[in-house]
């Protein structure tokens, strides 16, 4: 028996197929369980030694012919497909970027990086902490008594569990209880501001549930009020880039400071290009056409904190300050509604926001802009 017109065949039928499905179908058609090839080579038991050997080389070399004319004809049809498929891909290089959305900086982050380079450079480190806190590090260690009215419902968010060693959980009111745990852990001396976001049950224009606040505490021997205020007047100055900050004590009350003191800021009122008047940070608060503003709070840390931290106050004395961080990039950047804040409004960011290259630097302006 000659196969030689089987072969013709198949490796003309294999060098024609046109695509990859075509090319399985032959397989299957010669080399599957039921195709032509495997046919003949089941013949070969039913045959004589004799015939075997003459028909057995002839049968098994169709088969490799065959297999090797389909390995072939895939390795063409794949680089032709890949051929192809590269000649469909080309990019014209000289093509500008596509429009990609772009993310922004919130302006609450870019201030937050403003203050940590401004106090790292006067020896500052930044401390984190919990904002799910208890009422002993979040009111009892800062002097706060059980019946003051920061502690109550109206004013806490309240978790309706207590922990394991029988204290109320909330969400924190101040970053306060992250200087408690600083002294607890780190002793003194200490210089830190914690920022982060505080938790107050209030919500109006001016007032959102969520808010962020920065707030610094210094311990060491022979600290004063004097210490205090040129700590305050070297970041406002360094934060609102002027030298012409002006800054206003006045002796007020919080129950983890004793003394304590407001700081007023002088501002001056400018009209803008739209004819509304604006106020714009610098100059005495006294003079002519200028006025004060609450900016912050501030005080020596009340000798029973400092014992509720673990320090002994005849030998460790210290200041602290808090201020809202929204307040403080409002003013800075002239946003005149703290709500749009939260808002998570891009067209919002896409106008307040910052570049993430526009990384805060005293060399270059904290706030200056890439
Ligand atoms: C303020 C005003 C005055 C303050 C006190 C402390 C601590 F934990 F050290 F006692 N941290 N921050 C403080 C003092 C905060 O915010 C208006």
């Amino acid at each position: 028996m000659d196969h030689a017109a089987t072969r013709e065949e198949a490796l003309a039928r294999i060098a024609a197929a046109q695509d990859l499905g075509a090319l399985e179908g032959l397989r299957v058609e010669f080399l599957g369980k039921q195709g032509s090839i495997s046919g003949l080579l089941k013949t070969l038991g039913a045959m004589s030694p004799d015939e075997r050997q003459v028909a057995g080389p002839q049968i098994h070399a169709l088969r490799e012919a065959v297999t090797e004319a389909l390995g072939a004809r895939k390795a063409a049809l794949e680089s032709a497909a890949l051929e192809a498929q590269l000649a469909s891909e080309t990019i014209d290089l000289s093509l500008p970027a596509p429009e990609a959305p772009r993310g922004t900086i919130h302006p609450v982050s870019q201030v937050m990086d403003e203050l940590a380079e401004i106090f790292a450079d006067m020896g500052f480190a930044v401390a984190t902490g919990p904002e799910i806190e208890d009422d002993w590090h979040n009111f009892t260690a800062l002097n706060i008594p059980e019946s003051h009215p920061a502690r109550a419902m109206h004013d806490t968010f309240y978790f309706p569990d207590k922990d394991g060693q029988g204290r109320d959980m909330l969400l924190r009111t101040h970053t306060s209880p992250v200087q408690i745990r600083a002294m607890l852990q780190q002793g003194a001396p200490i210089r830190i501001i914690a920022p982060g976001r505080v938790y107050r049950s209030d919500s109006d224009a001016t007032h959102t549930p969520m808010f962020h606040q920065v707030e610094g505490l210094v311990i060491d021997k022979g600290i004063t009020l004097g210490h205090l205020k040129w700590t305050l007047e070297t970041f406002l100055k360094a934060y609102f880039e002027r030298e012409d900050i002006v800054l206003r004590l006045r002796p007020s009350y919080f129950p983890f400071t004793e003394p304590s003191v407001e700081v007023d800021v002088g501002f001056a009122l400018v009209s803008g290009p739209d004819g509304k008047s604006r106020r714009v940070l610098g100059g005495s608060g006294d003079d002519p056409g200028h006025g004060w503003m609450e900016l912050l709070g501030s005080g020596m840390v009340n000798r029973k904190v400092i014992a509720a931290g673990g320090l002994d106050p005849d030998e460790w004395q210290g200041f602290a300050f808090g201020v809202g961080v929204d307040r403080l990039a409002m003013l800075k950047y002239g946003m005149d509604d703290l709500r749009a804040f939260f808002d998570g409004d891009v067209r919002w960011l896409a106008h307040y926001g910052f570049s993430p290259l526009d990384v805060p630097t005293l060399s270059a302006g904290v706030g200056a802009r890439a």
